[in-house]
């Protein structure tokens, strides 16, 4: 009897990498539900980091699908097909996230939605997940939540910290209805913003800080800590 001794080496293990990737990347933007699905259980088996498979794989899919629909060149139907196949992927992905997580105490309950107008979740998903397994505990308020529910939510569970996502240059504006409202009401808690239409400088003037994506809104949370208004 052959003993084949399989010596897999780094090389062969970044290519198989960059293909499974690959594979995430084509599924989402190709419409191709079941390969995007594969991918994700292949990334699963070859122990590729989730947040890798998501930021390099599945989101590099879906921003190419937006900029085809911003040139017109896909229909929203075909948008919203590869948001679902994303998400089907994201389940997939899911539980090696949820995998990290911490058991040790709560550092701090955080109040997260996406800001009213605006009906995209899955970035502020990502960031939900990503908190969760830094340590933090997460009331997460829904999608087109209503200003009112971030400050509600964060007098009832005394937040350490408000998270407001939106995807929509139309919907940044309620980012500032959010932080002005919260500081109405006395709530001194820091608040992270995020999505595509923000950045570090809208951030700095209406009084938030910015967070880029999933993974850095934990380490921005954590330096927040204690930092309120
Ligand atoms: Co729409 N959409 N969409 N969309 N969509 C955008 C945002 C758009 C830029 C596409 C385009 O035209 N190029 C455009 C907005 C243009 C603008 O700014 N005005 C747009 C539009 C126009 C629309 C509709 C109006 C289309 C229509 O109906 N005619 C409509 C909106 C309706 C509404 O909200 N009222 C619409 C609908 C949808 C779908 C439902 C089909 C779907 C969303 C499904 C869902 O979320 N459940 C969808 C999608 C998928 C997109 C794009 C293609 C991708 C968004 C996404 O999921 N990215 C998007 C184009 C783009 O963003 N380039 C687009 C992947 C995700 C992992 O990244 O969300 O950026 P992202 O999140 C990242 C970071 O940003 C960060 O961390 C995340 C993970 O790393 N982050 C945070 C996010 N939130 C954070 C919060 C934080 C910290 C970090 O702290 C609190």
């Amino acid at each position: 009897m052959f003993i084949v001794a399989i010596n897999n080496t780094k090389e062969d293990n970044m290519a198989d990498k960059q293909t499974i990737l690959s594979e995430l990347e084509n599924g989402v933007k190709g419409l191709q539900q079941e390969a995007a699905v594969e991918a994700a259980k292949k990334a699963v088996a070859a122990g590729v980091s989730p947040v890798e498979a998501i930021e390099h794989g599945l989101a590099k899919g879906i921003r190419e699908v937006g900029e085809k629909f911003a040139r017109k060149e896909m229909f929203v139907i075909e948008l919203i097909y590869a948001a679902s196949i994303m998400e089907e992927a994201i389940k997939i992905l899911e539980p090696e996230l949820k995998k990290s997580k911490e058991k040790r105490h709560v550092m701090a309950q955080v109040v997260l939605g996406t800001v009213a107008g605006d009906i995209h979740d899955i970035g502020k998903n990502l960031v939900r997940i990503m908190l969760e397994a830094g340590g933090f505990e997460v009331h997460d308020i829904g999608k087109d939540a209503p200003t009112d529910n971030f400050v509600a939510k964060a007098k009832e569970v005394d937040a350490g910290i408000v998270g407001a996502s939106s995807l929509m240059t139309t919907t940044v504006d309620v980012q500032k209805e959010i932080v002005d409202a919260l500081r109405s009401a006395g709530v001194k808690a820091p608040v992270m913003v995020g999505g595509a239409a923000v950045s570090e400088e809208w951030a700095a003037e209406i009084g938030a800080t910015y967070a880029s994506d999933a993974g850095s809104a934990v380490e921005i949370a954590k330096s927040l800590l204690g930092k309120g208004a």
